[in-house]
């Protein structure tokens, strides 16, 4: 199954500079747990090189994901990046599209809204996620349709913890929500983590607009982008604001998938 800076050395303060395999030097025993446990989930395998396991070369992937330095040593920075809250899905460069660009073939795809949040109201809810694909339907040739019972192609829910596939949640914080590539059964589906805070942007908490608009653009076949004003950037930035926009970056991805729209 199929489930993304700049930096100079004048950003670090302090400086932790660790090489990766060695002792945690500065760090403490959970950070050192923590960076591993980040390596190794949003980073699961790296296909060019024979050493796919280790850890410093995992690191060395994000570095350049994140056009860091490509050191293979822990840093302030990088360590700033895992304590940002983000998406569920895995960074490694070949999911800016998936493997073999999967894709939806039908003019027409299906959404159902399956459950709520307790934080907005249904119909805002509601609005918010049609806002969503509205702003994807503005640059390809797809309809989306939203129905009320049955299986659609894209199933969207709130959830916490274990909720039946395999990428339990994390509780308030770090993974927000995660959503699988196009395909059948789970393909599409997007899972909204429900111990996070979800906001219309008029209140505190994670502004669901900008995460759904995210994550909807894994239902659609967009991996994460490693462009920081790209919505398909891995790690959840502040959004205030209902006003923002697909970056170029997402539009030409979401173009290459599908091809532009024709009115
Ligand atoms: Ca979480
Ligand atoms: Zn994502
Ligand atoms: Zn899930």
């Amino acid at each position: 199954m199929q489930l993304a800076l700049l930096c100079a050395v004048c950003l670090l303060p302090g400086g932790l500079a660790l090489p990766l395999p060695l002792e945690a030097g500065g760090m403490s025993e959970p950070q050192w747990k923590q960076a591993q446990d980040y390596l190794e989930r949003f980073y699961p395998y790296d296909s060019k090189t024979r050493d796919v396991n280790s850890i410093e070369a995992k690191l060395k992937e994000m570095q350049k994901f994140f056009h860091l330095p490509i050191t293979g040593m822990l840093n302030s920075r990088i360590i700033e990046i895992m304590q940002k809250p983000r998406c569920g899905m895995p960074d490694v460069a070949e999911y800016s599209l998936f493997p073999n660009s999967p894709k939806w073939t039908s003019k027409v795809v299906t959404y159902r809204i399956l459950s709520y949040t307790r934080d907005l109201s249904p119909l805002r809810v509601n609005q918010l996620v049609a806002k969503a694909f509205e702003m994807w339907k503005k640059e390809i040739p797809l309809h989306f349709k939203r129905i009320h019972r049955g299986i659609a192609d894209i199933m969207i829910g709130f959830a916490r913890g274990a909720h039946g596939d395999s990428y339990p949640f994390d509780g308030p914080g770090n993974i927000l929500a995660h959503a699988f590539a196009p395909g059948p059964g789970l393909g599409g589906d997007t899972h909204f983590d429900e111990d996070e805070r979800w906001s219309d942007g008029s209140s505190i908490g994670i502004n669901l607009l900008y995460a759904a608009t995210h994550e909807l653009g894994h239902s659609l076949g967009l991996g994460h982008s490693s462009d920081p004003n790209a919505v398909m950037y891995p790690t959840y930035e502040d959004k205030d604001s209902e006003d923002f926009k697909l970056s170029q970056d997402d539009i030409e991805g979401i173009q290459k998938l599908y091809g532009e729209r024709g009115d």
